[in-house]
């Protein structure tokens, strides 16, 4: 398939098949496949890129799965490095940021599968947070917990997520997807649940009425038409239910993990990966650049490249830091305005579920992206 061909097809709003997307991998010229995404990005949300205000919380990382990729993750109690929160110590991370007076809107929860916890853990650490932030969103258990959950304490997923829901969960994280086909999962995370079980969670949670994001793992082992299969069995499931909110690509971070001989993905894969996302996922709202994952430049670029999203605040993120992401563990409001400022796009605080809290309108916006060089400026230094 010609690059004009798919060209023609994303301007007559048509759905890109399989071929296309591989196409759109291949293609030498990167620049016409972003400049293609972002006509699409620029369709769907003109100026705007989106933050929120949250956090994360990693209650614990003892995890009965050993994905070949995480460098979070510890197999029990008592390993090197392997911790679990007290309820007392996550509800007390919530009560430090709401000291600080800095508040927030989201909290993304994500742990390992740890067998040595009863379910009331969970339930309790969300009944826990809800009580001391009634408004706050929960985002929290990726599809792979949840299913995790479903086995180990025996319950089926739509108790499983009706009980967590109960207790105060409000949308699931993408996390967990990985790539989907067979051969890689059977290479690299053979102990957690399959392509079909992780779809089934969030057809499920969709069903119910949540919310929730989706993912793909890139840049490690997988081939070309493995990711095309992926964003495609993504898009099938949204036609099907509706509820994805927002796709996140993750870069693979080669760190303290059984992949460490592999090379990280570079920029230009990086920023492909996002624009050919944005044009096969036609159906999902927003591309999130998360900035933790892709590193500030690249994560300003890739709005650009078909993002419309960078996340939020974060702060105390574990599972990339420890995979050897070097970006801060926290930006301010102020940080992240300005870095969408500067990228020439305009900063709009939203909601998890993308209810606009504040629009910021910056000095770049619609006017050269430069800032005005100072009288000074081309002084020679002292
Ligand atoms: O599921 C783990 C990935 C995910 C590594 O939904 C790794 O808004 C790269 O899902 N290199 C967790 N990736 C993070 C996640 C997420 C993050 C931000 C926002 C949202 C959202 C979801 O991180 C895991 C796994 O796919 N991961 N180890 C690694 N070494």
């Amino acid at each position: 398939m010609s690059f004009s061909a798919i060209r023609d097809k994303v301007r007559a709003g048509e759905p890109l098949g399989f071929d296309d997307g591989v196409a759109l991998f291949l293609h030498p010229n990167l620049l016409d496949v972003g400049q293609l995404a972002n006509d699409v990005r620029e369709r769907l949300h003109g100026q705007r890129t989106f933050y929120n205000r949250n956090m994360h919380i990693n209650a614990t990382n003892v995890c009965v799965a050993g994905c070949r990729f995480c460098s979070f993750a510890r197999l029990k109690t008592g390993d090197a490095g392997a911790y679990t929160m007290t309820l007392q110590q996550a509800w007390g991370r919530l009560r430090e940021r709401l000291a600080a007076n800095d508040p927030l809107t989201e909290i993304h929860i994500v742990n390992g599968l740890n067998d040595e916890l009863p379910f009331s853990y969970y339930t309790d650490l969300l009944t826990g947070l809800k009580r001391l932030s009634p408004t706050v969103h929960l985002k929290a258990f990726t599809a792979v917990e949840v299913f995790f959950f479903h086995q180990h304490y025996g319950m089926p997923v739509a108790e499983v997520l009706s009980k967590l829901r109960a207790a105060g969960l409000d949308s699931l994280p993408g996390g967990g997807a990985e790539i989907f086909a067979p051969r890689v999962r059977r290479k690299l995370c053979a102990d957690k649940c399959d392509a079909e079980q992780w779809l089934d969670v969030h057809r499920t949670a969709h069903r119910m009425g949540l919310r929730s994001n989706c993912t793909m793992l890139y840049g490690h082992v997988e081939t070309i038409e493995e990711r095309v299969d992926h964003l495609l069995r993504l898009r099938e499931l949204q036609e099907e239910t509706g509820g994805f909110q927002t796709f996140v690509p993750l870069a693979f971070h080669p760190d303290g993990n059984d992949l460490r001989r592999l090379p990280a993905p570079t920029a230009t894969e990086d920023l492909r990966a996002f624009a050919v996302s944005r044009l096969l996922l036609h159906n999902i709202p927003h591309v999130k650049a998360y900035w933790v994952m892709l590193g500030i430049k690249t994560a300003q670029t890739a709005q650009w490249f078909g993002a419309d999203d960078l996340d939020g605040t974060v702060q105390e993120e574990r599972i990339y830091h420890m995979a050897g992401a070097e970006t801060p563990q926290h930006l301010g409001v102020a940080d992240i305005v300005h870095l969408i400022d500067q990228a020439g796009r305009l900063p709009v605080e939203r909601d998890t579920l993308y209810n606009v809290v504040a629009e910021t309108p910056t000095s770049a916006h619609g006017k050269p992206f430069r800032r005005a060089i100072a009288p000074e400026a081309g002084r020679a230094l002292p």
